[in-house]
């Protein structure tokens, strides 16, 4: 059975989970322990970080990736683009995991790391009592080493909030003109950037049960963007596209 490495509420794990979700595709969702991962991952693949597929003997590591497999294996309902715009779209999609995708996740832990209950709730939400307990106990080193990786420093927060709030300009201007951000069909773009924007966005039909954003600092950053173009267009998209499948 085909299976996929991930976390519940990771935007880069969600944009995998989508694609196969998209090409209705049968698979085993295995959600891993934050931490522990890191060896679990590692013993099939090049880097520690998830989404990995496994594919009978094939492993593919990385979102993007993992959707131009499952292009190439399942080409029915193709999430490609038009190979006129091929390489600007996937430039335009790398681009956007980087500005928003990263930029978004830095933002969000530099204020949800204050509050282990929440964190609980979306790395062991789903799991027996015995892994929620030992998060608990592993909470603290494990806060640590998210904020050394993700946060960094105040400065480069605050340099993550004005380059993702460039990037939805940029996408608020592309969707003035289109309802697509590239050619006149949704493709792998428009998902993997609603993607990136489900974090913010919180979309219902997005198949993570999101708890209470508990921070009401982070809520003053996140409200205005609520207003934007590109945030309603990702509701939008998520409402028309997504196909939950549990
Ligand atoms: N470039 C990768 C990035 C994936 C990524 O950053 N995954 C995070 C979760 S959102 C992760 O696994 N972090 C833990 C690690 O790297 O060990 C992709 O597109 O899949």
């Amino acid at each position: 059975m085909r299976e996929l490495l991930l976390f519940p509420h990771s935007h880069f794990c969600e944009k995998a989970v989508w694609g196969l979700d998209y090409k209705g595709l049968d698979y085993r969702k295995k959600f891993l322990f934050p931490g522990i991962h890191m060896m679990q991952v590692r013993r099939v693949a090049p880097q520690s970080s998830v989404p990995v597929l496994l594919e009978q003997v094939r492993v593919i590591q990385g979102a993007g990736e993992i959707l131009g497999y499952l292009e190439e294996q399942y080409p029915e309902r193709s999430l490609n683009p038009e190979q006129s715009v091929f390489s600007e779209a996937l430039a335009l999609e790398k681009r956007m995991d980087v500005e928003l995708g990263e930029a978004l996740r830095q933002i969000a832990y530099a204020y949800l790391l204050n509050y282990p209950d929440y964190c609980k709730a979306c790395f062991v939400g789903h799991a027996p009592w015995w892994q929620r307990a030992m998060f608990q106990i592993f909470f603290p080193k494990l806060r640590k080493l998210l904020h050394k990786v993700y946060v960094k420093s105040d400065a480069s927060v605050a340099d993550a909030v004005v380059r993702a709030t460039n990037a939805m300009t940029e996408l608020d201007g592309r969707l003035a003109s289109s309802s697509f951000l590239m050619g006149d069909r949704f493709t792998r773009v428009d998902l993997s950037v609603c993607a990136m924007l489900s974090i913010i966005v919180q979309p219902d039909e997005h198949p993570f049960d999101w708890p209470v954003q508990p921070s009401a600092e982070l809520e003053a950053l996140i409200a205005p963007l609520r207003e934007r173009p590109s945030f309603q267009w990702a509701k939008g998209v998520y409402k028309e596209y997504r196909q939950v499948r549990v």
